[in-house]
């Protein structure tokens, strides 16, 4: 019999409010992150961010990984109401508690019901079946308080450590070789963690009051240029079966012409360019879906901008200050990318362009995955894992750099790609549809990369996320690529 350290009756999780340090993680309210001029440096102790270590974990490193993902969960909504999390904020989301839910339901489904037997996607219960309830009426549903929910959550992660003490893992099943539906849960909960990010930063009241951890210094604005690939054949995608998902399978070959691709994402002082230059109204700039969008949107600048006299300020979460023109520029949606591209002559990358210039090595030629090699992040690799709760000037992360010399590719913000989202050669659903092959097709766009509300295991160079073009609520930048 394994000992879990983590109590197989429900102490696991943790109450609001409050961070016990775990077995091998350090991680609370007491770490904090300086970052210095190309040396992002700690204050605090070592910060481990929690990634499996090796493709097949030990039943003590996936228990730790779901406390710890769950101690985040909790971290993030720690200083909300009960009104706070049952509001719908914006039409776009659900309500938080819904996101709580959601995460305890489908972790029940996965790793209690499943391995006991296959399962299929729609029976998650009615209340948190995503396909059941569109997000705009979720706030109607009799959700439970947190007290209840917590209660809920609790009992849902005993269960599931219970089964995951007696569980074997049977090489011949898919699911449970190298604990792949373990990391699946995991990546899961990361993700919601982002899309409650998304509410918060859409939060009506009182701003969100960011448990922030991590700072950074001004630093100065990179010299916008860009890196040429000569062009020929590189590998796109993945076999791996441990952690990537459907969509990044299989690992094929494509033979790229050559290309230039910005050095780092467009910044807001680049934008703003854009914008003086009268951007937002030349039409020839936009493309008919963009045309479309501006007229129904009225939008005539990124999200959360609003003007002060002469000066833009921008919003994030409760913080108010001038727009930083050596940041990134965020919050702007597919056609606003386009349309800044064609105004600066260039155009958007593929998918494919931008995974060459994020982890193409010539010397070795195989694809990195990510930049800086094949370590997993941590708090001094990128601008990642949501304690920063706001993106960081583009070059202050010296190791965040690809072998073709592009910086900040992984955290900050998601970057479009000029791809619709669809299948790689020889796609295989696995294990469930409604996760990728329910969404292929000309309405999305893929987005790469990661920002920085993305946990480190929920990113790497094969990711694919994807999502209407109108959209930025999202954590969501870009970067030019030109011919
Ligand atoms: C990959 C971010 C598009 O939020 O719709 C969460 C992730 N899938 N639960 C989404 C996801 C199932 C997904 N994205
Ligand atoms: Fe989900």
């Amino acid at each position: 019999m394994l000992g879990l350290k983590i109590g197989s009756t429900g102490e696991c999780a943790l109450k609001v409010g409050t961070l016990r340090p775990l077995a091998s993680f350090r991680y609370g309210r007491l770490i904090a992150v300086i970052a210095r001029p190309h040396s992002p440096s700690m204050t605090a102790s070592r910060q481990t961010i929690p990634v499996p270590s090796t493709a097949r974990p030990s039943k003590q490193e996936i228990a730790d990984l779901l406390t710890e993902a769950r101690a985040r969960t909790l971290l993030l909504v720690s200083g909300l109401s009960d009104e706070d999390l049952h509001q719908q904020h914006d039409p776009l989301m659900s309500p938080i508690i819904w996101d709580i839910g959601h995460i305890a339901h489908f972790e029940e489904l996965w790793l209690t019901q499943n391995l006991d037997g296959p399962i299929e996607f729609s029976e998650m219960p009615g209340l948190y079946n995503p396909f059941e309830h569109p997000r705009a009426t979720r706030a109607s549903l009799a959700l439970p308080t947190l007290a209840e929910m917590t209660k809920r959550l609790r009992e849902i992660r005993g269960r599931v450590l219970d089964r995951l003490n007696s569980v074997e893992f049977d090489e011949r099943n898919p699911l449970l070789r190298d604990a792949y539906v373990y990391h699946m849960v995991l990546q899961h909960e990361y993700q919601h963690n982002e899309t409650i990010l998304q509410t918060l930063q859409l939060k009506k009241g009182k701003p969100y009051g960011a448990p922030r951890q991590i700072f950074f210094e001004i630093r100065a604005p990179a010299w916008p240029e860009m890196v040429s690939f000569d062009g020929g054949k590189i590998s796109i995608g993945t076999n791996d079966r441990s952690a990537a998902y459907d969509n990044e399978r299989a690992e094929h070959i494509v033979d790229l012409p050559p290309f230039q691709i910005d050095r780092y994402p467009i910044t807001n002082r680049q934008y703003l360019e854009f914008m003086n230059d009268n951007g937002y109204e030349r039409k020839e700039f936009w493309s008919e879906g963009g045309r479309a969008w501006q007229a129904e949107s009225g939008a005539a600048s990124p999200k959360y901008w609003t003007r002060n006299g002469d000066e833009w300020i921008t919003r994030t979460m409760d913080i108010t200050r001038p727009v930083d023109p050596t940041r990134p520029v965020s919050h702007v949606c597919y056609y606003e990318a386009e349309a800044f591209a064609a105004w600066a002559g260039k155009r958007l990358p593929t998918e494919f362009e931008w995974e060459a210039a994020a982890g193409w090595n010539p010397a070795t030629k195989r694809a990195q995955v990510f930049p800086w090699g094949d370590s997993p992040a941590d708090s001094k690799s990128a601008n990642i894992d949501q304690l920063a709760f706001d993106t960081a000037p583009v070059c202050t992360f010296e190791r965040n750099v690809s072998p073709l010399g592009c910086y900040g590719m992984i955290g900050d913000v998601w970057e479009w790609t000029s791809s619709d989202f669809s299948a790689y050669p020889g796609f295989q659903t696995f294990p469930y549809k409604e996760y990728s092959e329910e969404w292929f097709g000309p309405d999305y766009k893929v987005l790469r990369g990661g920002s920085w509300a993305t946990r480190p295991a929920a990113i790497r160079n094969t990711f694919r996320n994807w999502d209407y073009p109108i959209r930025r609520q999202i954590f969501s930048g870009f970067r030019c690529a030109q011919d």
